[in-house]
């Protein structure tokens, strides 16, 4: 049986290594962004091996998110609800990095609203639907800053543990509809994560990855896939992966 991923943020990083992993496997794509263009060349090339429909939004905006879900073709649709077997929150970025009495509070904004809110929305257009089909997957990107935080990243850090908390309680309300919930908590990943965090200041973005070998965004692709093709029967509930040199959120064994 064909099954489909939705996989927010699937433009670039993560997510585009995440809708690559899957496409390689069968799944049909939903695949959404905020840049139109983007999401199109990322069709373009998946679609040589699958089925690849993609909507455009801001995950922060609750009605553009509800009503580009809804707006899914009647094939991509099932009784109504958008048909989605995996769904990956993976939308989410961390704004400025400064101590608490700096920060800006549009940054504060985007983080919290993006990263918890963003996911809610998103969430909430989905899981009716597993809910009505009694399966589905649900895999959370929070991140090592959700389960330990760091100076200078406490709004940052304070979204991802409430990914975290997410993720517990989704799955305390879910796993009674056959849905399994996964949280995957990366350390460093080299991506544009550091360059959106700094502001395009790409000397210091570049500094976060200088002397060890960062995870890539397929490592933690790898391990989104590990989750979802686990046995029916198997649950992995929570996965950390840090690269080879990172031993905690701020401990990176640099040569
Ligand atoms: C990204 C990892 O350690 O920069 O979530 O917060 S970290």
């Amino acid at each position: 049986m064909t099954r489909t991923a939705l996989i927010t943020g699937a433009t670039s990083g993560i997510g585009r290594a995440t809708a690559d992993a899957f496409a390689a496997l069968g799944y049909r794509l939903i695949l959404c962004g905020r840049r139109t263009d983007r999401l199109t060349e990322v069709q373009t090339e998946l679609s040589q091996s699958t089925a690849v429909t993609t909507l455009t939004f801001d995950v922060r905006d609750q009605a553009t998110v509800a009503g580009a879900i809804a707006s899914l073709p009647t094939e991509w649709q099932q009784d109504g609800h958008p048909m989605v077997d995996v769904l990956v929150n993976n939308a989410g970025n961390a704004h400025g990095m400064s101590p608490i009495q700096d920060g800006e509070v549009a940054d504060w904004d985007q983080m919290i609203d993006g990263n918890v809110q963003g996911l809610l929305y998103v969430s909430r257009a989905v899981i009716p639907g597993m809910v009505a089909r009694q399966r589905g997957h649900i895999v959370n990107l929070s991140s090592i800053a959700g389960k330990q935080t760091y100076a200078n990243g406490a709004v940052y850090c304070a979204s991802k543990a409430a990914v975290e908390a997410l993720s517990t309680g989704m799955r305390l309300d879910l796993t009674q509809h056959g849905i399994k919930v996964t949280n995957i908590a990366p350390g460093a990943v080299e991506t544009e994560f550091s360059v959106v965090r700094f502001k395009g200041d790409e000397t210091r973005a570049s500094k976060v990855y200088e002397g060890f070998d960062p995870l890539t965004a397929k490592d933690v692709a790898d391990s989104i896939l590990y989750a979802v093709t686990a046995p029916a029967n198997v649950t992995i509930a929570d996965i950390t992966i840090l690269a080879a040199a990172q031993a905690a959120a701020t401990t990176i064994v640099r040569k």
